[in-house]
């Protein structure tokens, strides 16, 4: 049987990802693939309950704190993601150790540091990367009132999303990370990123799952 592909879409709030996340898995599901979503963070597990205090800032944690702990809400869920791809079904994720990475160098973190507890999650087969200009965003409404919804870190957070982007390329193959703008409409964006995942389900077959990093 082939295996299912590992898909993670990432970008800047007010990009539209929720949105498009579930329009891909619902339209994987009408296309005749089985595919399932996936949310990080994932606030439902315990680890996840304290990520979503420190989000709502009903919580402080130290920033390498709670750096890690976004990850360790990654590794309680590899198992379950691996499983589903070795069954057949598509895993849309939506945000991964990308937002990891760029959030917490955001914050001042080393870059290097902040790859490291990733290191060995499943690879995306494809991570499908929202972009959209500080206007656009600006224009589609205020951030809501949790930590990181303002101008000045999604700022920061998109120079490190760039260098993610690199760094990707470098170790994995500029394939594995694709622009997608996300200035259209719904539909248009839903359109492109179609075009590009089509292609990534059909072709990873029996290939296996990569190591993220290594
Ligand atoms: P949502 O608004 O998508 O629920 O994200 N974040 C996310 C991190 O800082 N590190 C991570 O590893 C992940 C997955 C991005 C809530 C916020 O959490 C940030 C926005
Ligand atoms: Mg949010």
């Amino acid at each position: 049987m082939p295996r299912g592909a590992l898909i993670v879409l990432e970008g800047l709030d007010r990009s539209g990802k929720s949105t498009q996340v579930s329009r891909l898995v619902s339209r994987l599901n009408a296309a005749g693939h089985r595919a399932r979503l996936q949310k990080f963070p994932d606030r439902t597990t315990p680890i996840g309950g304290m990520i979503d205090a420190y989000l709502r800032s009903a919580s402080e944690l130290d920033d390498r704190a709670v750096h890690l702990l976004f990850s360790a809400n990654r590794w309680e869920c590899h198992a379950a993601i691996e499983r589903d791809l070795a069954q057949g079904v598509t895993v849309v994720v939506d945000r991964y150790a990308f937002s990891g990475i760029a959030f917490s160098a955001a914050k001042g973190l080393d870059f290097t540091y902040c790859l490291s507890p990733d290191t060995g999650l499943p690879l995306p087969d494809a991570t499908l990367y929202l972009t959209l200009s500080p206007e656009t965003a600006s224009r589609r409404g205020a951030y809501g009132a949790e930590r990181y919804e303002n101008v000045d870190t999604q700022t920061a957070v998109r120079a490190q999303f760039a260098k993610v982007a690199e760094e990707v390329g470098r170790r994995h193959g500029d394939a594995r990370w694709v622009e997608v703008s996300a200035e259209g409409s719904v539909e248009e964006v839903e359109r492109d990123i179609w075009g590009v995942v089509e292609d990534v389900v059909r072709r990873v077959g029996d290939e296996p799952v990569g190591r993220l990093w290594e």
